[in-house]
């Protein structure tokens, strides 16, 4: 068993949720530290309460747990954000500064931070958006990881932390849901179809946007922070590409299944923020660094959804 301490923050949300058994699989329970603003329904393994914002308390866990490596992956996502732009800005500016400044005094070994397809804007071309596009977010949070993806950066560059990142497409697990975010239809979508329920879908059925399996997405995280230095070209962060659909080849796939389910369409506020993000992602930079390749297409992603969704309904 490798032995480091991981500090986990945002350990309750979407990706912590699903992240945190793989971490405990690979440095032990008892290595791994789950922290969050409130208590998980069940605790498995060391668990702290912690306000990221605040640097004191931040401190005094990886003082205390004596940590090696920072998985940060608490945000407010891209639709929660646009609601009330400086809180999100704040929090995700803050809770970022913290972690990167907190490693670098306690000299943390690695860390991790996520950005996503959000750091895109209308001057990155749409269809295989390049690793090193224009970037001018059109949200908030987006606003926030290109920031946060600079800062990364900067604090290589300047001291030599070892940080790393990933830009994250929409995440699709059955493990939680996800919170706050555009592409979260594609989660809800299945949620609504093996209960036997019909779909209303706040984008229009052409939406086309670069998505991933949560398998994929860990995977990824766990290859990229596991890869020598000397395979890390990108200090901001890597494009990732799992998969690439509409609201409407979405349902087809899921008719497969439930031939009489049904999505309608009614598009919101978040429509505008899905057109001006990638349609796909090149992510040829990660494929030759450290050798990144999704195994999870539409069809294969629905399948192992709706199979693990109808144990959890019945
Ligand atoms: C969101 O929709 O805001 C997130 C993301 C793409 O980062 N899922």
């Amino acid at each position: 068993m490798k032995r480091e301490t991981i500090l986990v923050i945002g350990a309750n949300g979407q990706i912590g949720t699903a992240l945190l058994p793989r971490l405990q699989d690979s440095f032990g329970l008892n290595n791994v530290i789950a922290a969050d603003l409130r208590r998980p329904q069940s605790e498995h393994g060391p668990f702290e309460l912690l306000d990221a914002t605040k640097p004191d308390a931040l401190t005094e866990v990886v003082r205390r747990h004596r940590v090696t490596q920072i998985y940060h992956l608490a945000a407010v996502l891209s639709a929660k954000g646009e609601s009330d732009p400086l809180w999100a800005w704040n929090l995700n500016m803050q809770t970022a500064l913290n972690v990167l400044e907190v490693a670098r005094l306690h000299k943390v070994k690695k860390v991790f931070i996520p950005s996503s397809i959000a750091a895109f804007g209308d001057h990155a071309p749409k269809y295989e958006t390049p690793q090193n596009a224009f970037l001018d977010p059109s949200t908030v949070y987006g606003i926030s990881k290109v920031a946060t993806e600079n800062w990364s950066l900067y604090y290589h560059n300047r001291y030599g932390l070892d940080v790393r990142s990933l830009r994250y497409p929409g995440v699709i697990s059955y493990q939680s849901m996800p919170g706050g975010g555009t592409t979260d239809y594609a989660v809800s979508i299945f949620h609504e179809a093996v209960q036997g329920h019909s779909f209303e879908c706040f984008l229009a059925d052409d939406t086309r946007l670069p998505m991933i399996y949560m398998d994929d997405a860990l995977r990824a995280t766990l290859e990229l922070m596991e890869a020598p230095q000397s395979q890390i070209s990108v200090r901001t962060s890597y494009n990732l590409a799992g998969m690439s659909f509409t609201p409407a080849e979405l349902t087809a796939a899921i008719q497969t299944y439930f031939p009489d389910f049904v999505t309608r369409y009614k598009p919101d506020f978040r429509q505008a923020i899905a057109d001006s993000w990638p349609k796909t992602i090149d992510d040829s930079v990660a494929r030759q660094d450290w050798g990144w390749k999704p195994a999870f297409d539409l069809a294969r992603m629905t399948h192992d959804m709706i199979t693990n969704l109808t144990a959890v309904y019945q």
